[in-house]
């Protein structure tokens, strides 16, 4: 593949559109990751490609819940593991939290190729390969997870989702933080805690909010949580992402 200069003005979106295709070429992205990783781009165009201070909150939220969760679990898919993999590991390891492959087009073959990448790039321990439960209310392979890992975790990082799964893990009485750089997808507007940034940028920050909050009390942490409204956040991204617009206009 062409190799992209480093004083290419787009160089860093360049560059994760060379990792998802080498990924998908690998058999790690499904091919439709490639869809959903241009949608991402768009809305991150519109954004302004940096971190909102909708976002920078949402992210100091999601640590406070993954403080104190008693279980909490990140769930890796493809597009998550060209873009993201030894992030997570790494946010994974501070909180401490499990990791999860959980994929929406699930095959044995990807599932082992992810999971060999994940300890290629550190992890310890991966769930998600043998799946002895599921996610009741969901029809396709999203529903199966593992008994010790997604099943029964109080609080769970979903980042790049499809949908469904979010709304069945409500159900389960589940917390949810959704990481979509889509404010207006039903993902966005089902989490508990929804982080409307890309992902490369929102699992180093939630780790930094980890590091900044781990030696607060539970009390405080706990007003965190209770002070975040989701429905506003997203009101006033929109709001964000059209007065963005406006001021760009001629
Ligand atoms: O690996 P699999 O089989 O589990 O499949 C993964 C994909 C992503 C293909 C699957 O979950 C899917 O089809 O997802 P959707 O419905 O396209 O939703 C993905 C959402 O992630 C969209 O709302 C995108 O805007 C958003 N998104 C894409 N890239 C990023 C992103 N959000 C944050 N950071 C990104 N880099």
């Amino acid at each position: 593949m062409t190799e992209i200069p480093k004083d290419h003005p787009r160089y860093l979106s360049l560059t994760l559109r060379k990792k998802i295709s080498e990924y998908m070429k690998k058999g790690i992205v499904h091919e439709t990751g490639l869809i959903a990783h241009g949608r991402g781009e768009a809305f991150d165009y519109l954004l302004g490609e940096t971190t909102t201070q909708h976002a920078e909150e949402a992210e100091k939220t999601a640590a406070a819940a993954l403080l104190l969760a008693k279980k909490p679990v990140i769930s890796i898919n493809g597009n998550v593991t060209a873009l993201a993999a030894k992030e997570c590991i790494s946010l994974a390891n501070c909180i401490p939290a499990k990791l999860e492959i959980n994929l929406f087009h699930r095959t044995n073959s990807r599932v082992k190729k992810i999971t060999k990448e994940l300890h290629r790039m550190g992890a310890k321990e991966v769930y998600g390969q043998k799946t002895d439960a599921k996610i009741p209310g969901i029809q396709h392979d999203r529903a199966l997870c593992s008994k010790k890992g997604i099943f029964s975790a109080d609080v769970i990082l979903v980042p790049l989702e499809d949908g469904d799964r979010t709304q069945a893990l409500k159900n389960m009485g589940k917390k949810v933080i959704a990481i979509d750089l889509n404010p207006l997808s039903r993902t966005a507007k089902t989490a508990d805690i929804t982080i409307v940034d890309n992902i490369i940028r929102a699992i180093p920050n939630i780790e930094k909010w980890i590091y900044k909050l781990k030696k607060m009390d539970k009390k405080e942490l706990k007003k965190i949580i209770q002070k975040w409204d989701n429905k506003k956040m997203l009101r006033e991204t929109l709001i964000f992402i059209s007065e963005r617009l406006n001021s760009l206009r001629e």
